[in-house]
């Protein structure tokens, strides 16, 4: 295959994230997505129990119970010639880390928001993520099938709380149970939509121009003069849509819509595909970055998954492709390691369904299977001796616990499930000195990570655990000591080791860390392994 092909297949794909704050609509969204690609022909709205249906990217078994997203999942679908990976994230704040991992596979973010709440606190904290690495974000407001905030209200609460300027693409047409169509702002047509089957099949709709005699008449008198006044006022106010600004991550286009009825869902569709960018430049480490045109194949790993297809139980590794052309079967290099490596089959996925991939790109996500558990959260491969990716950030666990077995005999079980979840980054796992692997201390950012945690180990592992949260605030890992037994002796706190055996202290409140580093002042508290190269983040909360 010629790197002409690399480049082509390159400039045709698009890779984003749906992002916001808890039940804005996300995973209602991706299924919308999916539909309107043609990926999937009827959509089984996420808590309707009427049809035992459930959204596709939600398909842990706690997902499915509580209607939440608890984990990121990818999926493809084609549109308008473009191949676009979409990536539903979780949005409660609890598994903020699994997002913020997922928002450095995407090159594009749609930011949802619900019309009656506006920016709420976690959509406030993910824009702030997307905007660190200046990630491109579109804007949809959902549920204009309730009655919310008004449009221009709306659009002045992302100026003021998000800083960033917003550009209308779209307007909608009448409120709540009102709410007929959207104005498309750039090819200047109206969208009016027929209502269908609870939004399970695609909406039918009828275009008109502006001047079309059978808009008034279609819209009602009052309706169409507010309709007709709101037009004249984003012409005479709004700013014009710029590519580049869009691209700098300065300005938001806005659209507005209904994930659950799938009015506007089409309309925005058409035209994010276009706005959102192809794969550019990835950054290494050492200051450099590679093209996505870059015929040689390059990929990270951001995401590691297992057990989500209970007849295989094995993991799959998520992995964004940066440049070059992925082949079946093909040897790669493991940057961290410093080692070949034969790539197994990889993945795409709807749900749980695996579909086996041939070849893919640059912006591509594919799941690969690591039979030999060589691949990490953050590593890189790659075909060339190439630099290694900017690692995947990981965030410093807050809260502690041990958990106690219900029944003693499957403990070779909990700490099978325990290493799995811990290689996910699901939890992270300490072990006590002079203990071995016995009574693990198992450490999250957020509390409903340790309900998961519970819930996955009985459903995959059949193990029944009590959990008991620990008085611990903070974890560090010691970094420039030369025995950890003297260290243990001089620093106070719980001396535990990670899972990479590195010697970590447990330190119950700001003041015993206080303390901890005063006396010490040589040794270097981390808040996060040295070997998540890159380092820590603020966790998102
Ligand atoms: N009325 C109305 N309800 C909606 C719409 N979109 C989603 N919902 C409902 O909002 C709730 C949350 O939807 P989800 O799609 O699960 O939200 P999410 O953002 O994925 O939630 P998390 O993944 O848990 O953060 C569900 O009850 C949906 O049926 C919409 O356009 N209109
Ligand atoms: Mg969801």
């Amino acid at each position: 295959m010629s790197d002409a092909q690399t480049t082509i297949e390159a400039a045709r794909r698009r890779t984003f994230a749906i992002i916001s704050h808890p039940d804005a609509g996300k995973t209602t969204l991706t299924e919308k997505l999916l539909l309107y690609s043609g990926a999937i022909h009827l959509a089984g709205s996420v808590k309707a129990r009427r049809a035992s249906r459930h959204a596709t990217s939600d398909w842990m078994s706690i997902e499915k119970e509580r209607g939440i997203s608890v984990t990121s999942s990818v999926l493809q679908f084609e549109h308008k010639g473009l191949q676009c990976n979409l990536l539903d994230t979780p949005g409660h704040q609890d598994f903020g880390e699994d997002t913020y991992r997922t928002l450095v596979a995407a090159d594009a973010a749609i930011m949802l928001l619900d019309n009656a709440k506006g920016v709420e606190p976690q959509t406030k904290k993910l824009f702030h993520v997307a905007r660190l690495r200046n990630t491109p974000v579109a804007t949809l407001i959902n549920k204009c099938d309730r009655e919310g905030k008004d449009p221009l209200d709306l659009l002045s609460e992302v100026e003021q709380v998000l800083g960033i300027a917003t550009v209308p693409l779209d307007w909608p047409i009448g409120s709540g149970k009102g709410f007929v169509g959207v104005f498309d702002r750039l090819d200047r047509k109206v969208h009016l939509f027929a209502p269908g089957k609870h939004g399970e099949s695609i909406v039918s709709e009828t275009l008109l121009d502006l001047d079309d005699p059978g808009l008034e008449e279609a819209l009602g008198s009052s309706l169409f003069a507010r309709f007709q006044e709101d037009l004249e006022l984003l012409d005479a106010a709004a700013e014009p849509f710029s590519m580049e600004r869009f691209l700098a991550g300065e300005q938001t286009p806005v659209f507005f819509g209904s994930a659950a009825t799938n009015f506007g869902i089409g309309p925005f569709l058409d035209r994010f595909v276009t706005l959102a960018p192809a794969p550019g430049p990835r950054e290494t480490q050492g200051g450099g970055a590679r093209a996505a045109t870059d015929p040689a194949f390059s990929a990270f790993v951001f995401k590691i998954q297992a057990n989500m297809d209970p007849s295989h139980r094995d993991r799959l590794c998520f992995v964004r492709i940066c440049s070059g052309r992925y082949e079946k079967g093909m040897k790669v290099r493991h940057a961290r390691l410093d080692k070949e490596l034969k790539l197994a089959a990889a993945h795409t996925l709807l749900g749980r369904d695996r579909i086996s991939v041939e070849e893919a790109y640059a912006g591509d996500i594919v799941g690969l299977v690591d039979t030999q558990h060589v691949l990490r959260i953050g590593d890189t491969i790659s075909t060339d001796r190439g630099a290694a990716f900017l690692g995947v950030p990981r965030f410093s666990p807050e809260i502690f616990a041990t958990l106690h077995l219900a029944d003693p005999l499957r403990r070779k079980q909990l700490v099978e499930g325990l290493n799995q979840l811990a290689e996910e980054g699901a939890v992270q796992i300490f072990f006590r000195r002079g203990q071995g692997a016995l009574d693990p201390i198992v450490a999250v950012v957020g509390v409903l990570q340790l309900e998961v945690l519970q819930a996955r180990l009985e459903a995959e592992y059949s193990v029944r655990v009590k959990v008991e949260r620990l008085g611990f605030a903070h974890a560090r890992w010691l970094d420039g000591i030369d025995d950890p037994a003297k260290a243990a002796k001089a620093i106070v706190g719980t001396h535990v080791d990670d899972t990479d055996g590195h010697p970590v202290v447990l330190l119950r409140n700001d003041w015993e860390l206080g303390v901890a580093e005063r006396e010490n002042p040589k040794v270097r508290f981390l808040s996060t392994s040295p070997l998540d190269a890159t380092g820590t983040v603020q966790a998102v909360r």
